[in-house]
């Protein structure tokens, strides 16, 4: 297991590097050219720069999270070729710098929605919360708004202000795509990227749907192990993966995670934990790492990753915000590095043979 911390880069993420170095376990970040549209081609000049401004601090680059996706790639238009040749130019410049792993999602429109991004708690700390009936009386059209207003200053991921501002032209773009035609347009675009992967070294791994379920009356598809599976099988190589993240796929009681991670055996890349509570229905809040705050085991969720022999990158996910500290919503240093604090020491016990 390599731990990592997600880190935004510089002028965009408050937390500095060398603090980041003293979380005990730490080998690396999880970060991106914040900058980048969805469908630039990344030069080889800022990806050096990034690597070399990682490694004065003793860190490695593990993962790019994320290379997002052209638009024209998910619908399937005719210009989605030229979109593609800039990916796997990107993937060709981080494969040549070392870089292995590359987190997406395949997500129409919205990356991760919530209903609040700074709900209290009882003891005071603040977390993320989802409830369907509040997000089904939201005009989508509003959401970015609302969740721009409330980031505390932060650019938050996956709803860069660019593609927001022409959130009606994206409907309208999605309109006519179906759950089998984003299959389809899925296919398409692993059918082209992974062999070159598979040349230059890299894996790719691709995000559940957070929540685990349609919004907006959009179709989604990485969201149940059925669907995973056959994203997978899709084209049948160790560079096709998948990251595991335990609060996305976890949003839905239903997903059994512990089954989901044994069932990818081999073909997880990179594993995302967290934990929600439940609280019905299509509404959940999210906790902090502990198996006791949420609904979540994690002590099974990380016992099935040590005995399916994964070995790739695992990173903390969604914090609290708790110490007075107002950071990026649910991106601050406190509540992650607790986080990896317990993955840890989950993860020592288990290579003791505690639970065997
Ligand atoms: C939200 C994140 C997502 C994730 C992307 C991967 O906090 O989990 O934005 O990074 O879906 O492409």
């Amino acid at each position: 297991m390599h731990m990592g911390f997600r880190w935004f880069g510089t002028g965009f993420d408050k937390i500095p590097l060398g603090y980041i170095r003293q979380i005990p376990g730490i080998e690396g970040v999880v970060t991106t050219l914040y900058d980048k549209q969805a469908g630039d081609t990344w030069e080889p000049e800022r990806i050096q720069t990034l690597k070399d401004e990682v490694g004065r601090h003793g860190l490695k680059i593990l993962a790019i999270e994320s290379v997002n996706i052209h638009d024209s790639i998910k619908v399937g238009s005719p210009d989605r070729d030229q979109y593609i040749d800039n990916y796997l130019k990107t993937i060709a410049m981080l494969a040549e710098q070392d870089i292995g792993l590359i987190c997406y999602n395949f997500m129409p429109v919205f990356d991760w929605t919530r209903s609040d991004l700074a709900k209290v708690r009882s003891d005071g700390a603040t977390v993320f919360s989802y409830d369907q009936e509040l997000i089904d009386q939201v005009d989508p059209a509003e959401m970015f708004s609302k969740m721009d207003g409330s980031a505390n200053g932060y650019l938050l991921p996956g709803w860069e202000p660019a593609r927001m501002a022409r959130i009606k032209d994206l409907f309208a773009m999605y309109e006519p795509v179906d759950q089998e035609g984003l299959f389809n347009n899925l296919e398409y675009f692993l059918k082209a990227v992974i062999p070159v992967c598979e040349e230059k070294g890299l894996k790719m791994a691709i995000h559940p749907d957070d929540p685990a379920w349609p919004v907006f009356g959009l179709p989604r598809i990485a969201s149940t192990k059925a669907n995973l599976l056959r994203i997978i099988n899709m084209v049948d190589s160790p560079a096709n993966g998948v990251t595991v993240c335990t609060g996305s796929l976890g949003s839905n009681p239903e997903n059994d995670i512990p089954g989901i991670i044994r069932s990818l055996k081999g073909r997880i890349n990179f594993a995302h934990v967290r934990n929600v509570k439940h609280h019905g229905p299509g509404k959940f809040d999210e906790a902090a790492h502990l198996s006791t705050d949420g609904s979540l085991d994690m002590f099974e969720i990380m016992k099935a990753l040590y005995e399916t022999g994964f070995n790739g990158v695992v990173r903390p996910d969604h914090g609290r915000d708790i110490w007075g500290e107002k950071g990026m919503p649910g991106y601050g240093l406190y509540d992650r590095a607790l986080g990896i604090a317990y993955l840890n020491g989950l993860w020592e016990a288990l290579s003791k043979g505690v639970g065997k």
